[in-house]
C-alpha cells in the first residue's frame, strides 16, 4: 500500500468499515470514520466513546467495524488510549500497530477534553480523530462548545427562549496546537485525498496526532443527505471550514492544503441547511466578519466572491 494518498490510484482498495452499519442516510461521520480507517489500515485498534460511532458500529455480537473496537465512556477515550499505547511500547510489540481514537466533538471539546488534553501532554504514540457534527447528535441534537454561532440545536432552541447558539465555536485544533504535538491537521469528507493524505502522515509522526474532520450531520443540521458533500465543499468554500496542517504547534509551519480559488459569502452555506434558517441578516454579518478574521489569522487570503 502507497504511503502517499495523492491521486486516486493511491487509495488502499481494503474496507474495515463494512456494509451494513447502522448510520443515517448521508451521515458524515461514517464517511469519515470509513475513509480513516482506509487510510490507517488492518494493524489499527479503534477506541470509540459513546457517540453516534458507537451505535453506527451495531450490537455486540455484530460489528460493521473489521478492526477491533473498545466502547468506552464518554470522558475516557484519552486515558483509555493512552494506556493501551504504554503497554504495546512497555511489551515491545514488534507490529505496528496505530491506536487510534475517534470520537465526536462532544467528546473531544467538552467532555473527553482533560484526558486527551493529559494524553497529548504526555506525548503518547497515539492518533485521535474528532468527527466533528457540531452537536450532541446520538442524544438528539444538543449543543457542543463545537456548535457554530446561531445555531438551532434542542439546547439552543429558537422562539420564546431563545435565537439559536449564542457562542461561537471552540478552535479544537488551536488548544491542541498549544500543547505542540508534533501532527495537527483538519480535513473534511469532501476532500478524502487530502483526508487520508493526514492520517497517513498522523500515522507516519509516531507522537500524538490529531485530525478534526468536519463532518456534516443531515438530522442534526436539517439538510436531504443526498446533500452532505455539496455542504462539506461549501464549508469549505466559505471559509467556514479551513483545511490544513501544523507541526509541533508552530504557527509559521500552518500549511493550508486546499485553497478555494474565491471565498463564497457564509450566507450560502447558512441558508442551505435548518439549523441557519430563522438567522436575521445582521447575525449573517457578525458570522461573515468572525469568519473573515479567522481566515486572515490562518492565512486564508483569498478574494472574496461578491
Ligand atoms: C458522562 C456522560 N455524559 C453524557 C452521556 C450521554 N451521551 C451519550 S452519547 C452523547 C453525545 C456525544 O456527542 P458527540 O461526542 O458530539 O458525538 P455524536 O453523538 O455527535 O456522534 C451523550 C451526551 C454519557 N454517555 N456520558
Amino acid at each position: 500500500m502507497s504511503e502517499n494518498v495523492k491521486s486516486l490510484v493511491d487509495v488502499p482498495t481494503e474496507e474495515f468499515l463494512l456494509p451494513g452499519h447502522a448510520a443515517c442516510a448521508g451521515c458524515g461521520s461514517t464517511l469519515a470514520l470509513r475513509l480513516t480507517l482506509k487510510a490507517l489500515g488492518k494493524n489499527t485498534i479503534v477506541t470509540i466513546p459513546a457517540s453516534c460511532v458507537s451505535v453506527i458500529q451495531g450490537p455486540f455480537p455484530l460489528s460493521s467495524i473489521a478492526v477491533p473496537v473498545l466502547n468506552v465512556a464518554l470522558p475516557a477515550t484519552g486515558a483509555v488510549i493512552s494506556g493501551m499505547e504504554a503497554v504495546f511500547r512497555f511489551r515491545k510489540e514488534k507490529r505496528k500497530i496505530v491506536v487510534l481514537g475517534f470520537g465526536g466533538d462532544g467528546a473531544t471539546a467538552d467532555i473527553g477534553l482533560q484526558t486527551l488534553s493529559g494524553a497529548f501532554e504526555r506525548g503518547h504514540g497515539i492518533v485521535y480523530v474528532c468527527h466533528d457534527n457540531e452537536a450532541y447528535m446520538n442524544t438528539g441534537i444538543q449543543r457542543s462548545s463545537a456548535t457554530p454561532f446561531g445555531a438551532w440545536t434542542t439546547t439552543t432552541p429558537i422562539g420564546r427562549y431563545g435565537a439559536g447558539k449564542r457562542h461561537f465555536k471552540k478552535d479544537m485544533p488551536a488548544i491542541f496546537a498549544a500543547h505542540r504535538i508534533p501532527c495537527i491537521a483538519t480535513a473534511s469528507v469532501a476532500y478524502p485525498l487530502d483526508l487520508m493524505q493526514k492520517l497517513k502522515r498522523a500515522q507516519a509522526v509516531g507522537g500524538p496526532a490529531y485530525v478534526h474532520i468536519h463532518c456534516p450531520c443531515p438530522p442534526g443540521w436539517r439538510f436531504p443527505p443526498s446533500q452532505t458533500i455539496k455542504l462539506a465543499r461549501l464549508a469549505v468554500g466559505t471559509g467556514m471550514w479551513v483545511l490544513y496542517e501544523i507541526e509541533n504547534g508552530d504557527p509559521s509551519t500552518l500549511r493550508i492544503t486546499v485553497r478555494p480559488s474565491k471565498r463564497r459569502p457564509v450566507a450560502e452555506y447558512l441558508r442551505a441547511q435548518g439549523r441557519f434558517q430563522h438567522l436575521p441578516e445582521r447575525e449573517i454579518r457578525q458570522i461573515q466578519k468572525f469568519v473573515d478574521e479567522n481566515c486572515e489569522r490562518l492565512g486564508l487570503e483569498v478574494a472574496r466572491a461578491r
